[in-house]
């Protein structure tokens, strides 16, 4: 077994000019787009092993059964790679100094997919930075992860000198803030091992107050089945109805917690093209994400993380965010959502009919024009219960309909319209 005993010898051979990014964040391989910071600890038991046990038993994981099903490995990294010794954690920086936009009638996506994949990306970058350290150790054997395996990414950067975890359980580093991936490679060589970092997050709670859902249940804790990002992505099912105004126009991820983070204020643009927004993830139109199809989807969204979230869920995420919007403008994309061939869709969009139509003020109190379309939401919702034979959305239907009758507000059908001197 090889024993690298100092950083310099490290270096020295691993990279000739002396860039390795490891305990020393070179500016080269910042600007190149490489890892800008890499921290690296001994293999051994988790940290935090109680708390992630604990976690899984209350079911916060909830549909990500993958967490639960390798828990063994997570706990134990020597299952995966029998001779480990130490774990080499590198970050990747993937900011983009644009603020999300304010427009409802926009969706909104988090900044880690606003780019290309990251994935493959770094895992590239990863095996690259291996065969670098085995040209200069030839018996060094390694794996690579981001995200592509049963590995505690975060657990084990927080036990390096890469970052601290935050409260909201996201990796901090006091260089860049958060917004960075985490890679892992798991190495069958003994290195030198820097202190870990400390946790510099102080008396701060802001991320707590921050986060919409109130998924982080107490500090570093998230209770992934609130937590938005996991709404947005993961979970295909039907949004819990008491959640569903949070969403506002997210339609993939949430930043809130890292938006308030005051260590953001430390974030430089990431140097690496790839996580440039691709034009249609920034802004995104709700209506037209709403009525994508299934090749526009895989067109539009190939070799993008959004794919992850699928189109069936996308478009419920649209739907939902169009609600949201509480404008009249989005009636014309939620009538024709209604005709979906997902039930999940066409329930989120009854319910999405239900906010925008019960929101506005009822035709007979109104003298406004109303836009095309606006007072033919009770109808299509009157049609769409005749046609539809899926309980859930027959469900959905009743509900706002029977809303619509308490409040007041009557359907074309009955309706006078604006014009009309009412009753
Ligand atoms: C599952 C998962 C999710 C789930 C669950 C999130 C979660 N907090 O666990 C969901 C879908 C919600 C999610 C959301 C996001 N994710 Co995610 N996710 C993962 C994944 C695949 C596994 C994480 C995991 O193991 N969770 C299980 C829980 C129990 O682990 P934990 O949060 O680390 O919990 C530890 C702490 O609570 C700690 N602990 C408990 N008490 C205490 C007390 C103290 C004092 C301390 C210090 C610690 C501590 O003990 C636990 C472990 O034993 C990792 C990749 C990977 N393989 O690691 C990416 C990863 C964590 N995600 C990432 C990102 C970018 C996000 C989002 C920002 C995406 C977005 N914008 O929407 C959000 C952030 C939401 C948030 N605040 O956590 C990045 C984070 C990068 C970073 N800088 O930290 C990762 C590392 C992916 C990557 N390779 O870069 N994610
Ligand atoms: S917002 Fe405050 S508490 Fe939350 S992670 Fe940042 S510094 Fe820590």
């Amino acid at each position: 077994m090889s024993q690298y005993t100092g950083e310099v010898s490290f270096e020295r051979q691993v990279y000739p000019d002396g860039t390795y990014p490891g305990r020393s964040p070179s500016p080269r391989f910042f600007q190149d787009g490489c890892f800008f910071k890499t921290g690296i600890t001994a293999a051994g038991p988790l940290p935090w092993q109680e708390q992630f046990d604990e976690w899984l038993s209350r079911g916060m994981h909830g549909c990500m059964s993958y967490l639960d099903r390798q828990a063994e490995k997570r706990r134990d990294v020597s299952l995966i790679l029998g001779d480990v010794r130490s774990i080499v954690v590198p970050a990747m920086n993937y900011f983009v100094d644009i603020p999300h936009g304010g427009d409802c009638l926009k969706g909104r996506i988090s900044r880690y997919a606003w780019g290309e994949d990251y994935h493959a990306f770094i895992l590239g970058r990863l095996n690259r930075l291996l065969e670098h350290i085995r040209a200069a150790e030839p018996e060094a054997r390694g794996l690579c992860y981001v995200d592509t395996g049963p590995v505690m990414e975060k657990v084990w950067g927080a036990q390096s000198s890469l970052g601290w975890m935050g409260k909201h359980s996201n990796l901090i580093t006091r260089e860049l803030g958060s917004w960075f991936f985490v890679g892992v490679i798991l190495l069958n060589l003994e290195l030198d091992y820097d202190a870990r970092e400390k946790d510099f997050c102080g008396t701060c709670t802001r991320c707590l107050h921050a986060c919409p859902t109130g998924a982080i249940i107490a500090p570093y804790v998230v209770d992934a089945r609130l937590c938005l990002s996991y709404l947005t992505i993961e979970w295909k099912g039907v949004i819990p109805r008491p959640l569903r105004r949070l969403l506002g126009n997210r339609v993939f991820g949430c930043d809130d917690c890292q938006d308030v983070c005051p260590w953001n204020r430390f974030a430089k643009p990431a140097p690496e093209p790839a996580f440039q927004p691709r034009p249609g993830n920034l802004t995104p139109a709700l209506s037209s994400l709403a009525a994508i199809t299934d090749a526009e989807f895989e067109s539009r969204f190939s070799g993008s993380p959004v794919r992850r979230a699928r189109r069936e869920a996308l478009v419920r995420n649209a739907v939902v965010a169009l609600g949201n919007s509480r404008s009249l403008d989005a009636i014309p994309a939620l009538t024709r959502a209604l005709r979906d061939a997902s039930a999940l869709v066409r329930g989120h969009a009854a319910w999405a009919l239900g906010e925008v139509r019960g929101s506005a003020p009822p035709l007979r109190d109104s003298n406004r024009n109303l836009p095309a379309g606006e007072s033919n939401a009770g109808n299509a919702l009157e049609w769409a219960l005749f046609e539809e034979s899926d309980p859930w959305v027959r469900e959905e239907i009743k509900l706002v309909l029977s809303r619509f009758q308490e409040s007041g507000i009557r359907l074309q059908t009955s309706d006078p319209g604006p014009d009309s001197a009412g009753d």
